[in-house]
């Protein structure tokens, strides 16, 4: 699967809860520091209108579900120990595990807005820690992660510029590739941090250090979870968050609120679809007096007031607002949407906007880029060339010289 989201965050803001929440898995959470030591990876889902209902077809989904003309695009989440100011210097449990996040396309920073505990997770009283250090540091701890693993090669890089002109952006490349970083992601860092590819063995340390961090912002965004905002101390946590980082998107969340409905929708009491901000209670003869008040408040200090409860709400913002990813379908049959096997639009793929038919044969399969001879658009039924862009919701048959998709 393609997509990865990296759960991120100090010991106890709920980076495990919110997992729980997204996936209905059931990782152990705890109220004291580093319960969650091995990553957590589970899947969970991006929802998008599935192009089913714009061609007037029927669903029948392989890897994706359909539910009522919504298509359930499966993503990841990595779900990591939780990190300390210093964890790069080996504080708290050192930052060993940052190496879990290598594969994550986007970093979600979940963060106590109620203030109930301080940068090393410990309980403290609600209120009394003020978050907006958390997010400071956060990113901080990231960029010196990366920056260890540019800086312990530097001097060999520097090097080969100097003596043999070799490119610093391919010798990056072979040094990255593995943290998921592409070559575009390097060029448009070292252009945005104002230095040039061609002078890189006279880089400074401060330029590499520049250079880095601005390659953390293009290649690892962090988004914010305000989690636990159903606590009475985090709305106004919440505002300073939104006002001190305006360029980043910071959406109300509460994971517990999201894993009670949902299990609430399992056991067929409620129907709650996550994402939206009410429920159906189907059977209040199973809910106890006080449940059925705690619904209703829930239902008015959190899901009206907020929106929803956050969890849903910013998987699809970050994949689809922020990243400005598409949703587009493969098959084999242009005409009955289909694969080889007659399923109806069985595929889906989460691909970066402006990526154009050739670029998507490769995401499919390399085979099928190196071999592409040209692509038909589904809804017009004409042929495309390999520089054709596409757009959220098409439907593409690639033809190469290898077989066609
Ligand atoms: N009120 C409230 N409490 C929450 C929420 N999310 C998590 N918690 C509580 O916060 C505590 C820590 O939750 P975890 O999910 O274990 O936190 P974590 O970030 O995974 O912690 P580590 O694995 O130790 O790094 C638990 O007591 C949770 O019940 C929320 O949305 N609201
Ligand atoms: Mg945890």
């Amino acid at each position: 699967m393609g997509f990865s989201v990296g759960i991120v965050g100090k010991p106890s803001s709920g980076k495990t809860s919110f997992t729980n929440a997204a996936c209905m898995t059931d990782f152990k959470v705890g109220n004291y520091p580093f319960t969650t030591i091995q990553a957590n990876v589970a899947v969970t889902y991006v929802r998008t209108p599935c192009a089913c209902r714009a061609f007037g077809v029927t669903d029948n989904p392989k890897n994706s579900a359909c539910v009522d003309g919504v298509r359930m695009i499966p993503i990841k989440l990595i779900d990591v120990a939780g990190l300390v100011p210093g964890a790069h210097e080996g504080k708290g449990m050192g930052n060993q595990f940052l190496d879990d996040l290598r594969q994550a396309d986007v970093l979600i920073h979940i963060v106590d807005t109620s203030g109930s505990t301080n940068s090393e997770g410990q309980e403290v009283a609600a209120g009394t820690h003020d978050p907006l250090e958390d997010v400071r540091f956060l990113e901080e701890e990231i960029t010196e992660w990366m920056l260890a693993i540019v800086q312990k090669d530097w001097r060999r890089i520097s090097g080969r510029v100097r003596a043999e002109g070799a490119k610093v952006d391919e010798l990056l490349l072979e040094k990255l590739t593995g943290l998921n970083i592409s070559r575009g992601h390097i060029l448009k860092a070292i252009r945005e941090s104002g230095l040039k590819v061609e002078t890189a063995d006279v880089w400074t340390n401060d330029d590499v250090r520049k250079f880095v961090r601005v390659l953390r912002k293009v290649a690892k965004p962090i988004i914010i979870a305000a989690n636990k905002i159903d606590r009475p101390t985090a709305e106004q946590n919440l505002k300073k968050l939104q006002q001190t980082f305006p360029d980043t998107l910071v959406v109300p969340v509460s994971a517990l609120a999201e894993k009670a409905l949902r299990d609430m929708d399992k056991r067929g009491v409620i129907k709650y679809i996550p994402g939206n901000d009410d429920f159906q209670i189907l059977q209040p003869e199973r809910l106890k007096a006080n449940e059925l008040a705690q619904l209703e408040k829930l239902k008015k200090d959190l899901l009206k007031k907020y929106g929803g409860t956050g969890v849903q709400g910013i998987l699809n913002r970050a994949v689809f607002e922020y990243l400005h990813m598409i949703a587009v379908y493969p098959v084999h049959d242009p005409n009955s949407l289909t694969d080889g096997d007659g399923n109806v639009l069985p595929d889906v793929f989460l691909v970066p906007e402006g990526i154009t038919a050739k670029e998507f044969a490769g995401v499919i399969h390399t085979d099928l880029m190196e071999s592409f001879i040209h692509a038909i658009d589904a809804r017009t039924k004409m042929r495309i060339s390999d520089k054709t862009v596409l757009k959220n919701g098409d439907v593409i048959k690639i033809v190469s010289a290898k077989g066609t998709k």
